[in-house]
């Protein structure tokens, strides 16, 4: 018998259901004369930020695209992600869990996060929902994620973050030891394995 399971947290939009795509898709179909951030062009976590750095007008304008209602639940899937998320629940001595942050104006994410995960990866995940605004109180082995830099109140949380390529990210330089995983095609499993203990 090994020790405990290792513990793994997966985020939500940039790693499994295409935020970005949509968030595109949205402003372009709803505000088709107002200037644009092609997703090449993303930089920092912040959609809203980058449009306001555009034109001050826009931030509010794409807040009002991700805050409507339907647009969680509409989300794509990242390409991959279902299928590794179903093989990371069958694996042996393996804990995965969704960790994801609502937005502040929580009415409909709140509810279509949850209904967009029973719909793409079914009811045993739904179980596996951590839904919190602070994800360095939670404990795991690893946490991906498309946030490049994730605070809270514990200074020195108990996983390491991996970071998932998200166009947002991609000029991100990492300091060493810090790693990233660059879709779902990359090698997930060997940075699972790198954290077991022998
Ligand atoms: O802000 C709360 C959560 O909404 C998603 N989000 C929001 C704004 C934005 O520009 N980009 C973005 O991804 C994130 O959800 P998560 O990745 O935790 O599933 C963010 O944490
Ligand atoms: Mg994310």
């Amino acid at each position: 018998m090994g020790g405990a399971a290792l513990r793994v947290l997966v985020d939500m939009d940039g790693v499994l259901a295409d935020f970005e795509g949509a968030v595109l898709r949205g402003f372009r179909g709803r505000f088709p004369r107002d200037p644009r951030v092609e997703l090449a062009e993303r930089r920092g976590f912040s959609v809203r930020e980058q449009y306001r750095s555009l034109r001050p007008d826009l931030a509010d304008k794409v807040a009002s695209v991700y805050e409507s209602p339907g647009f969680f639940l509409d989300l794509d899937p990242i390409p991959g992600a279902l299928e590794a998320m179903q093989e990371m629940l069958h694996m042996q001595d393996t804990e995965v869990f969704i960790c994801t942050s609502p937005l502040r104006k929580y009415e409909h994410c709140i509810v279509e996060k949850y209904k967009w995960v029973e719909k793409h990866l079914g009811p045993e995940f739904v179980e596996r929902i951590i839904l919190t605004r602070d994800k360095t109180l939670v404990a795991a082995d690893l946490l991906f994620d498309d946030k490049d830099t994730i605070t809270g109140a514990e200074p020195s949380p108990s996983w390491e973050h991996v970071l998932f390529s998200c166009c947002h990210n991609r000029q991100v330089q990492l300091a060493a030891p810090r790693r990233r995983l660059r879709s779902w095609a990359d090698d997930w499993q060997g940075i699972l394995e790198s954290k077991r203990s022998k």
